[in-house]
């Protein structure tokens, strides 16, 4: 484990410290064309934290965050937690009903939000049965007043305090949420402690990335995802670096415009991004980046083959979870095996076991179990579900692997995602891997359907590059090429274009949607 000392506020060390080692004029921030300095992220984050003080909330209260990537998300998540409250940033791409839920669920008593995305749920206030303040960034500018529930995030900074003192919190302290959800039920809050992000940095951002305070991350996925949330803050602040901000939506003409304009040295994006960003027919000079990271679902092998010919820099790809807060298998700077996730993290162990939880052989696909001290402490009031995932020191993934002799690791699929055809286990990933590698296919989903003697066969839906067209001779031709790579039982039996894949909003194809489509 990382050693700190047992008082330990994470909002300290990753922001007050700059200002005290003398980086307080370093720019932590881009947004929107302008540059902010960790002093000004500092002291905005100490007015967030004495303005919720004056709202009554006190150490272990939960903050709702509801923000599109900028330095309000920094400084209210920072604000919070130096207050040794507990903020929980949100997806902010939901439904009115996934707000309800989440914010019943966590009782926040204060919630941080954008204008455009309050205005849109702010009639669910009545239905909030814990909420009591809503502090609104951009309130005035959109024409509304405060009043005694809403409050302007800008008037509301000018009016609190800029000395806040960090609560005396320990580093096994609560410290923030993020929700995490599956393909079933509703989601789930994971309970991180003050000292999982140092873990994330000690033992993945520092030795993998290399990250220093030169680079300049840019992450299009957004700070309320985990994977993002590192990305974007916790790893350019643990080692007074510069993140890119980026609040729309990571379209591939905005992302390189905003890679020309900051000129970022780090990039992470997903496989669906990378997918579209090829696709594109304009060239884009990317030649800021030293590095690309993937993560969110397996990177197929073409897409890290394509690109590197393209822009000449590598993508690693790997594989973390919202439990265990970022990225704990990885390939590595000159040692890629493209269409692999890479080597277990260093400060991670991995074990694959069978459905006995006994170890499986060499070469043979299993389910993941991690070990390594950026887990959450528990699922929120969600006790059974706590015990079936965290396994004392051991956390079950969901995902399937095999691991060769060399010590790579190869995705499988989600452990509910693989298909049983005629007996035989049938990895989603590889089978879009196989149909990806065709030029006419740009993006690939692989979901199991039932044929008419109701057995399960493999179904493609796949959308195209912009100069291929759908035909029945394309479907023979993809089926052909698929079994000309796998055996032949892994081919799809039935083959749908779309136009797209319906994801998450954090880059996962949503397969259960696919599946359900898949019902006759
Ligand atoms: O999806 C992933 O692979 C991931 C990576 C880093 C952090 C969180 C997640 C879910």
């Amino acid at each position: 484990t990382v050693s700190l000392p047992e008082q330990f506020n994470a909002a300290s060390y990753f922001l007050d410290r700059h200002l005290a080692e003398g980086r307080g004029e370093r720019t932590a921030i881009y947004y929107e064309g302008n540059a902010y300095t960790y002093a000004q992220i500092a002291e905005q984050a100490n007015r967030v934290g004495s303005g919720l003080s004056e709202l009554g909330i006190e150490m272990e209260q939960r903050v709702a965050l509801i923000l599109l990537d900028s330095p309000a998300f920094a400084a209210s998540f920072f604000g919070a937690l130096k207050l040794g409250a507990v903020p929980v940033p949100m997806n902010t791409m939901l439904r009115p009903d996934d707000y309800i839920y989440l914010l019943n669920d966590c009782r926040a008593k204060v919630l941080c939000v954008h204008a455009e995305l309050w205005r849109a749920i702010r009639h669910i206030l009545p239905r909030l049965l814990y909420l009591r303040h809503v502090v609104v960034v951009g309130l005035e500018q959109s024409g509304e007043r405060e009043n005694a529930t809403c409050h302007d995030f800008e008037l509301w900074l000018r009016r609190a305090s800029p000395d806040l003192k960090a609560a005396r919190t320990s580093k096994d302290d609560s410290a923030f949420w993020l929700y995490s959800s599956g393909s079933t039920g509703f989601p789930k809050g994971c309970v991180h402690l003050h000292h999982d992000m140092t873990y994330c940095c000690e033992y993945y951002a520092k030795p993998i990335l290399q990250i220093n305070e030169r680079d300049i991350c840019f992450s299009a996925s957004k700070l309320f995802f985990a994977y993002g949330f590192g990305n974007g803050l916790y790893f350019p602040f643990a080692v007074g670096a510069s993140a890119v901000h980026y609040p729309g939506r990571p379209q591939p003409e905005a992302v390189f415009q905003a890679i020309e304009q900051y000129r970022p040295t780090i990039f992470f994006g997903s496989p669906a991004l990378y997918a579209n960003m090829l696709a594109s027919g304009k060239s884009y000079d990317l030649s800021s980046l030293r590095l690309c990271v993937s993560a969110g679902e397996a990177l197929p092998a073409d897409i890290w083959r394509r690109w590197q010919q393209r822009y000449g820099v590598e993508i690693l790809d790997g594989i973390g979870s919202t439990e265990i807060l970022h990225i704990f298998i990885s390939n590595r700077t000159g040692e890629v095996r493209p269409g692999s996730t890479g080597k277990i993290v260093p400060g991670y162990e991995a074990r694959i076991v069978d459905e006995r939880g006994a170890e499986v052989a060499p070469g043979e696909m299993g389910t993941l179990l991690i070990r390594g001290d950026s887990t959450a402490a528990c699922y929120w009031n969600k006790h059974e579900k706590t015990l079936d995932t965290m396994r004392g020191r051991w956390i079950a993934t969901g995902d399937t692997y095999t691991q060769d002799a060399d010590g790579y690791y190869w995705y499988g699929g989600r452990v509910d995602d693989m298909l049983k055809v005629n007996g035989l286990w049938v990895s989603p990933a590889e089978v879009e891997g196989a149909l990806m590698a065709h030029p006419a296919v740009l993006q690939a989903a692989i979901v199991g359907a039932a044929d008419q003697d109701e057995l399960i066969k493999p179904r493609a839906y796949i959308v195209l590059q912009s100069d291929h067209e759908p035909s029945e001779t394309l479907v023979n031709e993809l089926k052909t090429f698929v079994k000309a790579r796998l055996a032949s039982f892994k081919a799809p039996q039935w083959i749908e274009f779309v136009s797209e894949l319906p994801m998450t909003a954090t880059g996962k194809i949503q397969r259960f949607v696919l599946r359900e489509a898949s019902r006759p």
